[in-house]
């Protein structure tokens, strides 16, 4: 089958009456829990498009959260999926070894920051790889607290929603949570108190407060940041904070954890976020563009933090699943031969100037930010910093209505993401910011 034409094409309002007549059936057989952003059902995909039932041609600006950077169905992937399902779809790596697991813990031993000695341990989903982070550094410590951020994401199972921080919809009603979860402020320049300018040094010296004066320095176990805060507004960390802290997690003997789940492997234009700030974390998450669309994750980090759960205390019956393991090497080869660390930037290089060019002339433009092909616009009420999510939904209702899958996220909602498959024409990704900066100008 090959690649879907790469053009938008508006053949029925969207949704169109398939996906109207399937999303009937839906709400008939799924649990309402479960949301969805954009109510279209997905033929086929690639590169830069989505197919829906309608024949709808359109743009992706999602990457299905940061998942697809190498498209939804490139070959390098599709080939290795069908050779390796082939071949066997699983043994359970517990059971008997495969080669693609060694193979995938090779390459992010490779890939990520440091020079140290490093080993990696496969599991299935993002949510999975913090826990383990968390297990593995619990034992390589003998101590059990756990330091999240403000604006923290890290999942929907029991520690990683103690460990999130949103309550609506993360947590609401799934309490009691996982103990020894504490929270510092996230250094948030937009919305710091005392001015974009305070963020990391205040930020850090509450940290150390916190640490220092509620939990112990030496009941903690790790410290876990996003390099950029993904589902709580694609918050970039100000100049020097990450550094700080991984320096007071080092001289302190408690685990610096970087959880790159949304960030890594090219996205934010380096191959992993925390480069641009020279920062060498302990141990790494990471998921999402790992496989390419397959479930994969891992956590990888110092050798002698990694080695010191004992034999058979990590796992998991799909954890490096076979196929996801060869989707992940396909994913790897082409994030590499087609460089899409350089074209992450050339995302930031083409996209940002045009966001930028809004936040004087449109009110409800707040802040536009962040790094490589993870941008985003935050959206306020006309005159003040007070969120506005109602407009940034309104905005991103209209790109859908107009064949541009666009995403939100932020913790008041008021934030429109962009996280295009790295490997999208650019013809089609300048359309879709047209899309996207007219539906802004006539929202606002
Ligand atoms: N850590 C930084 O971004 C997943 C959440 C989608 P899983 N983000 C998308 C949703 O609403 O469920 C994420 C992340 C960071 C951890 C995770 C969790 O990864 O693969 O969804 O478990």
């Amino acid at each position: 089958m090959s690649m879907p034409e790469q053009r938008r094409i508006l053949a029925t309002a969207i949704p169109g009456p398939r996906s109207l007549a399937r999303q009937a059936q839906r709400k008939a057989e799924l649990a309402d829990g479960l949301g969805t952003t954009m109510p279209v059902f997905i033929d086929r995909a690639g590169g830069g498009v989505l197919v829906d039932v309608d024949g709808n041609h359109i743009i992706d600006l999602a990457s299905g959260i940061a998942v697809t950077s190498v498209g939804a169905a490139h070959p390098a992937v599709t080939k290795r999926i069908a050779d390796q399902a082939e071949r066997f779809t699983h043994t359970c790596f517990l059971v008997t070894e495969y080669d693609g697991f060694v193979d995938v813990a090779a390459a992010l031993n490779r890939l990520t920051p440091g020079d140290h000695a490093k080993k990696t341990a496969l599991f299935s989903t993002g949510a999975e790889a913090v826990e383990n982070a968390i297990k593995i550094a619990r034992t390589a410590t003998g101590r059990p607290a756990v330091v999240a951020l403000g604006h923290a994401y890290h999942g929907r199972t029991n520690l990683t929603m103690a460990m999130t921080s949103k309550n609506v919809p993360y947590k609401q009603g799934f309490g009691p949570f996982a103990p020894e979860v504490y929270r510092v402020p996230s250094p948030y320049p937009y919305r710091w108190p005392s001015g974009p300018e305070r963020a990391a040094e205040e930020a850090f010296a509450t940290l150390k407060d916190i640490v220092t004066t509620q939990i112990g320095i030496t009941n903690v176990a790790a410290i876990v940041a996003e390099p950029i805060q993904g589902e709580g507004g694609f918050i970039v960390p100000p100049p020097g904070y990450l550094k700080a802290v991984q320096e007071f997690a080092n001289e302190n003997g408690i685990v610096f954890v970087a959880d790159e789940i949304q960030t890594g492997l090219a996205r934010t234009g380096a191959m992993f976020a925390c480069e641009h700030e020279g920062v060498v974390p302990d141990l790494i998450t990471t998921a999402k563009a790992l496989a390419g669309g397959m479930p994969l994750a891992a956590v990888t980090g110092r050798a002698e933090i990694m080695d010191a759960v004992a034999a058979g205390g990590l796992g998991g019956t799909y954890s490096g699943n076979p196929v996801a393991c060869a989707a992940a090497l396909g994913a790897l080869e082409v994030i590499e031969t087609e460089n899409l660390v350089a074209r992450a930037r050339e995302i930031e290089e083409r996209v940002l100037p045009q966001l930028e060019e809004l936040v004087t002339p449109i009110s409800v433009v707040g802040e536009v930010r962040g790094r490589g092909a993870m941008l985003a616009m935050e959206f306020v009420k006309p005159g003040t910093s007070d969120p506005a999510p109602e407009v940034a939904k309104a905005v991103v209702e209209r790109c859908h209505q107009q064949g541009v899958l666009t995403l939100l996220c932020g913790t008041y909602g008021n934030v429109i993401r962009l996280l295009p498959p790295l490997v999208i024409p650019f013809d089609l990704l300048d359309e879709a910011v047209d899309v996207l900066v007219d539906a802004v100008r006539s929202v606002g």
